[in-house]
C-alpha cells in the first residue's frame, strides 16, 4: 500500500503526498473514525488511491513523534518559537511553547524577528535569558534578510512549525524562508473559509524546508493535564540542582533550602528564567487542583 505524508486537510478531504511527489485526494476510511483517529496535516498515512477521479482513503495513519491540538499538525519536529521587539514579546507563551516541546521531545528554536527595529537587542536578551534552556537563539529580520540563512539551516531536514503571539511576523517570515508567496495561500484561504478556519494548515514543501502554515497558533494552555511535579524536569537548567534540595519533593518555588533559589542567587541561573517558571507552576497547580471539577 502507497505511504505519503498529508500535506493539506479541507473539510473532510485531505491530499497526500508521496515520497516522488504525486498528489492524491483522500478521504478517512470509517474503521479511522470508529476508533477516534482523526487524520492531521503531517501526518505519515498508508492508503489506497483512488480511481480515475474518485478519492481514495486514508486506511492507516502511522505512530505520531508529536501532535498539536490547535493548530492540529502532527510530526513537528522543530518548533520556532518567535518573538519581536514590537509587540512587546509575550515571554510567558515562549515559556509555555519551551514547556510543551520538552514534554512532546521536539526541538525549539528562538527566533528574535525584526531585528531592523532594534539592532539585535531582544535576541542578546534572549541568549542570556535561555543560556541553558537548550533552544538556539536566531536573530532574523525578514525585511532586510538578515539571520536567514542560518535559520534555513537549521530547519533542514526536520518538519517546522512557527509558533508565537500574533502580529510577530510569523507569516512575513515564512514567506521570506520558503519563498513561496503567501498572497496566494491567502486567497485561497479565503475560498476555503467556512466552518473549518480554524481547523486550517498546511505542510509547505520549498528545497529541503518542510514548514507548516497554520492559522494562528494559540497554544494558551499547556496540552493536557500536568502535575506540578512534573513541570521542572522541563527546565535544564535545574538538572544540576535535582537531588540537592533540602526537601526531597521541592518543587524549586519558595521552599527553604532550595538549591535551584542558591543557583539564582549565585547568578548561575537567570532570575527571569526561575521567575517564569514559578507563573507556569501557579498555572499547572491551579489546573491540577481543578481536575476533578
Ligand atoms: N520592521 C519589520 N516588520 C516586520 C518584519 N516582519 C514582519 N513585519 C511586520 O509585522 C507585521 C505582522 O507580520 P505578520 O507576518 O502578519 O505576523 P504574524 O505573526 O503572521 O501574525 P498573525 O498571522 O496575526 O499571527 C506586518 O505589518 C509585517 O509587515 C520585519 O522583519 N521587520
Ligand atoms: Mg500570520
Ligand atoms: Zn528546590
Amino acid at each position: 500500500m502507497p505511504e505519503g505524508i498529508l500535506i493539506r486537510g479541507i473539510g473532510s478531504f485531505y491530499t497526500a503526498m508521496t515520497e516522488d511527489g504525486a498528489l492524491f485526494v483522500l478521504r478517512a476510511k470509517k474503521k479511522l473514525r470508529h476508533l477516534g483517529l482523526t487524520p492531521m496535516v503531517g501526518d505519515r498515512v498508508l492508503f489506497s488511491p483512488g480511481m480515475g477521479e474518485e478519492e481514495g482513503w486514508v486506511e492507516e495513519i502511522l505512530p505520531r513523534s508529536s501532535s498539536f491540538v490547535r493548530p492540529p499538525v502532527a510530526n513537528v519536529e522543530c518548533l520556532l518559537i518567535v518573538l519581536c521587539p514590537e509587540p512587546a514579546p509575550d515571554f510567558l507563551l515562549a515559556e509555555r511553547l519551551l514547556v510543551e516541546c520538552r514534554r512532546q521531545g521536539i526541538r525549539s528554536l528562538l527566533v528574535a524577528s525584526k531585528r531592523d527595529l532594534d539592532g539585535g537587542a531582544l535576541a542578546e536578551q534572549l541568549r542570556r535569558d535561555y543560556a541553558g534552556a537548550e533552544a538556539p537563539v536566531f536573530s532574523v529580520s525578514a525585511e532586510t534578510g538578515e539571520g536567514l540563512d542560518e535559520l534555513r539551516a537549521a530547519m533542514t531536514g526536520r518538519m517546522c512549525c512557527l509558533a508565537g503571539q500574533s502580529g510577530v511576523g510569523k507569516s512575513t517570515l515564512l514567506s521570506a524562508l520558503t519563498g513561496i508567496d503567501l498572497e496566494v495561500g491567502e486567497i485561497s484561504r479565503r475560498i476555503a473559509r467556512g466552518k473549518n478556519t480554524t481547523r486550517r494548515a498546511e505542510l509547505l514543501i520549498s528545497g529541503d524546508l518542510r514548514v507548516f502554515d497554520t492559522a494562528g497558533f494559540s497554544l494558551l494552555a499547556l496540552s493536557g493535564r500536568m502535575e506540578p511535579q512534573s513541570l521542572r524536569l522541563y527546565y535544564p537548567e535545574f538538572a544540576p540542582c535535582e537531588g540537592h534540595c533540602r526537601f526531597d519533593e521541592c518543587l524549586h518555588d519558595r521552599e527553604p533550602g532550595c538549591a535551584v533559589s542558591a543557583a539564582v542567587n549565585s547568578g548561575r541561573i537567570p532570575a527571569v528564567r526561575r521567575a517564569r517558571y514559578r507563573e507556569l507552576l501557579r498555572e499547572v497547580r491551579e489546573s491540577w487542583e481543578a481536575r476533578y471539577d
